[in-house]
This record gives structure tokens, C-alpha cells and sequence, in this order.
């Protein structure tokens, strides 16, 4: 039984770490198995009007219906994974929450990223639950507020197999970004489950 999430002290903001979430060697299988599972792609985003190739490898996943707009791009969803579909049932069975859709990442090695953002998409609802999952190497998610107070980037350092809650107004006030490391670090995946409103 892993222990009680710790909370992250980020002022009008809900974000709380489980660093045991799974034990090691389970980590391990469900690494190797959604390497496996998920439909991993280049997706692409769109800046000031060009489209240019994402810095991880993505995958969007959901119920029938739950298409998802981000970085001014639509994605229909792809079929629950079987494996995905037993995280899904663990995280509901442990919160009640029943998630119908995830954003998997995959960062092969520390030159994938992932760029200041919020999950605030209007189908997500004003305060989204957001349960994210991850798996392999460690990496640092910095959250900073997103009108500038002048305070410093928090850095949340997500272990193998950790849970990290997003809730409340998180979204609101905050952006989070994991950015490029020279530090020599291996493949990684990282599964936002969330709810996503019709
Ligand atoms: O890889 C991560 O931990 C962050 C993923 C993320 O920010 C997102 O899916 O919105």
C-alpha cells in the first residue's frame, strides 16, 4: 500500500506527489508493456502558423467521443490499451474518479520536452482533476505562476512510478513544463489521465 500523497506547497494550487505509487519491479512490467501497447507518434504543433514536430512521442487515448484539442490541434481518441485500461480501473477504484481519457508522452532521452503550458482546454472543465503517472527516468516538472509574481520555478523531481495529483486551481494559476536535460537520462513515459467534458 503506498503511502498518503505529499502536497507541493504552490499557494492557490492542489498538487500533491505519491512517490511509491506502484512498487519498482511493477513499474518495470508496465514500462515495457505500453512501449509495446500504445500507438506512439510524432505529433505536430502549431507556432505562429507553422506546424512543426513535437519533442516527445505522444499518443491521445480515450472513450468513443473524447476527441481533444491542444496545441491547436484536434486528436481522435485511440482505443484503451489493456494496460492502460488497469490503470484506469486502479485510479478510479482508489479516488472515485472516473477518467475517460489519457495523454500518453513518451521522452526517449533528455532531449525531448515538453514546453510551458496548463491543461485549462475548455472540455477539461474550470478545475480539472488530472492524475499523472510515471515511468522510467526521472525527470524534473517545473511549475510556475502564470502571471509573474517574481517568484522562482518549483521543481517536482517525478520518480518511476509516481502519481502526481493536479486538482483545484492548479491550471488556473500555474503553468508546467518538463524541459530538455544534458544530464544523461533514458526513455521515460508519462500518462495524464483526465476527464474530459462533452
Ligand atoms: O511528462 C510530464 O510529466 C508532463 C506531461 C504534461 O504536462 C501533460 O501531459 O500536460
Amino acid at each position: 500500500m503506498s503511502a498518503d500523497p505529499q502536497r507541493i506547497a504552490l499557494a492557490d494550487a492542489d498538487v500533491r506527489y505519491q512517490p511509491d505509487w506502484l512498487p519498482e519491479a511493477a513499474a518495470d512490467v508496465l514500462l515495457r508493456a505500453l512501449i509495446d501497447e500504445i500507438r506512439w507518434t510524432q505529433h505536430h504543433v502549431r507556432i505562429f502558423g507553422r506546424e512543426l514536430p513535437s519533442p516527445r512521442l505522444s499518443a491521445w487515448i480515450g472513450d468513443p467521443g473524447a476527441s481533444y484539442t491542444y496545441s491547436r490541434v484536434r486528436h481522435e481518441p485511440l482505443p484503451w490499451t489493456p494496460t492502460l485500461a488497469v490503470l484506469r480501473a486502479r485510479l478510479r477504484a482508489e479516488s472515485g474518479i472516473d477518467f475517460n481519457s489519457v495523454l500518453a508522452n513518451r521522452y526517449r532521452d533528455g532531449r525531448d520536452s515538453m514546453g510551458w503550458h496548463a491543461d485549462d482546454e475548455p472540455e477539461l472543465g474550470a478545475e480539472p482533476v488530472i492524475a499523472s503517472v510515471s515511468l522510467g527516468a526521472t525527470r524534473q516538472m517545473r511549475f510556475r505562476r502564470r502571471r509573474g509574481d517574481g517568484s522562482a520555478p518549483v521543481a517536482v523531481a517525478l520518480e518511476h512510478g509516481s502519481l502526481l495529483w493536479m486538482a483545484g486551481r492548479t491550471q488556473q494559476f500555474y503553468q508546467h513544463a518538463i524541459h530538455k536535460t544534458r544530464t544523461e537520462v533514458g526513455e521515460r513515459i508519462n500518462l495524464t489521465f483526465r476527464v474530459l467534458f462533452a
